[in-house]
């Protein structure tokens, strides 16, 4: 079988990054051992009605007992880099900065990190994937309180570069600071679930919170990527950024201005929302101020100096691209997204892709390449891709136990990857846009936040039901070892 495309053989650097991404509260399962503290998804888990199959993250794919044979398989893959996060509330089980650290934690990523150098993976680290510790969302709010939650995050960061710096050259602040706060704060379907406008969560302010979130953020990553650099980096000399979500957005009607304007505005509030401020200007960007005025926080001017030029590289997370129309009605007060409506046709009828298992989800691999160019035009920094997968369509109605082999032939997903991959590497040898890695979500199916085990975005199929979560390699794990031979250079 065809690879990939002959003329794009070799067009991806000897030292580019591939492998695979995951995060704490998806893989770790031991959510109560060994001295870990309860996060925010501990608490929405044990919630009832949260999630999709009422399963929670307690054992989750259990990487907490089996990294060694993750570590692995992953090498069996073919991987060269796996990026994952820390759980706080594993390192600081209260997660303030006057609270002890739970050295038993420390051990746990201490041994994974080694394992994977032992393997030559190397490990990309995330501080933040979603998991506040839930000692601070009670004591004073989380991230609505900027002025009490800085502090604590400043000094996590300083235990995890104290500990885990000497080893681990590639760090990533938070992950998505958008999805965290518009799922948290907004639609309220992530945790801690604060939503003004849906009757079954009706708490807090999602015309505002959101904002406040994202903002919160941004300061202290500002504030980490100082520290690191003041006082880590010229001993470690590693790499520090931050992973920001986005889909691209195409006109519905590519010739109507309104559609334009509208396409470039969802970019904008999705995107350009955190990467303005890190990447380009120091502050938000002028659509969002024009709409939301004074609910969208202001930065001071040490804030702002603080945030700008803060990430070493771009680091991109995307999944699907949209048809965007504008609205005639003026925007309401819990719009997020710039007045907008999205759609999966365009006024042509074109499709914008195959469905996945997942209702946002669709194949779209023709914007990828239209995104990449947009942020290397916008922001001239290195990207690294540390997110990019599917579900495949149909995976969760077929039964693991009497059929595997259905999961395991995954062609749903292998064409998703030829797709993407295949626009990465466009984009790069007929673009000239700088991409240093690609990673994969992910490894293994795991617990999909709010959708529970139903929605299996693995190369590794899990058997959820037996003791050891059994890993059975799909189809598409071998499909990008090979590709990645066929694309990096010899
Ligand atoms: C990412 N959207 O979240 C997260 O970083 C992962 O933890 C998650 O498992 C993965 O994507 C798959 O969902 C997203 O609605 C959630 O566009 C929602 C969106 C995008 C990313």
């Amino acid at each position: 079988t065809i690879i990939m495309e002959e003329d794009l053989r070799g067009s991806l650097g000897r030292d580019f990054f591939h492998g695979y991404a995951t995060a704490a509260t998806q893989v770790e399962g031991a959510w109560n051992r060994d001295g870990k503290g309860p996060t925010i998804w501990d608490t929405f888990a044990h919630t009832s009605g949260r999630v999709k199959d009422k399963s929670t993250p307690d054992d989750a794919v259990r990487s907490y007992d089996l990294y060694k044979q993750d570590v692995n398989l992953m090498k069996s893959y073919g991987a060269n880099a796996y990026r994952f996060s820390l759980s706080w509330a594993r390192i600081i089980p209260l997660g303030g900065k006057d609270d002890p650290v739970n050295e038993k934690g420390v051990k746990y990523y201490s041994n994974l990190i080694d394992e994977l150098l032992r393997n030559g993976i190397t490990p990309f680290v995330t501080l933040f994937h979603w998991d506040v510790p839930q000692a601070l969302e009670d004591r004073y709010g989380g991230m609505l309180n900027q002025e009490a939650y800085t502090p604590d995050f400043v000094r996590y960061a300083t235990v995890c570069f104290e500990r885990f710096g000497d080893r681990v050259k590639h760090w990533i602040t938070y992950n998505e600071p958008g999805v965290y706060a518009l799922a948290g704060y907004a639609a309220g379907v992530h945790a801690p679930a604060r939503s003004s406008f849906r009757d079954r969560n009706d708490i807090g302010d999602s015309s505002t919170e959101p904002f406040i979130v994202g903002h919160t953020q941004l300061v202290s990553h500002g504030h980490v990527a100082k520290l690191y650099r003041e006082k880590f980096k010229p001993t470690q000399n590693g790499m520090l950024g931050i992973t920001l979500h986005g889909n691209w957005s195409e006109p519905w009607d590519a010739n109507d201005p309104l559609d334009q304007e509208a396409a470039e505005r969802a970019r904008e509030f999705e995107i350009a929302w955190y990467a303005d401020p890190v990447h380009k200007t120091g502050d938000y960007p002028a659509s969002m101020r024009f709409q939301l005025g004074d609910r969208l926080p202001h930065f001071t001017e040490a804030e702002s100096k603080l945030v700008l030029g803060s990430s070493d590289f771009y680091g991109m997370n995307s999944y699907t691209s949209f048809f965007v129309r504008h609205k005639t009605t003026p925007p309401d007060i819990n719009d997020h997204k710039g007045n907008i409506d999205q759609f999966d046709e365009n006024k042509e009828g074109v499709s914008r892709g195959p469905a996945s298992d997942t209702y946002w989800l669709r194949t779209s691999p023709w914007g990828f390449r239209k995104l990449l160019n947009w942020i290397w035009v916008r922001y001239h920094k290195s990207i690294y891709v540390t997110e990019n997968g599917t579900t495949a369509k149909g995976e969760n109605d077929i039964n693991p136990a009497t059929n595997k082999s259905q999961i395991i032939n995954d062609q749903f997903r292998i064409d998703f990857f030829k797709g993407y991959v295949g626009e990465l590497a466009r984009a790069v040898k007929e673009d000239g846009v700088d991409v240093r890695s690609y990673f994969a979500w992910t490894f293994t199916d795991n617990w999909e936040w709010a959708a529970g085990y139903t929605d299996r975005f693995g190369v590794t199929f899990i058997d959820f039901d037996s003791p050891d979560k059994t890993r059975y390699p799909k189809q598409s794990a071998y499909y990008l070892r090979s590709l990645f031979e066929h694309l990096i250079a010899k």
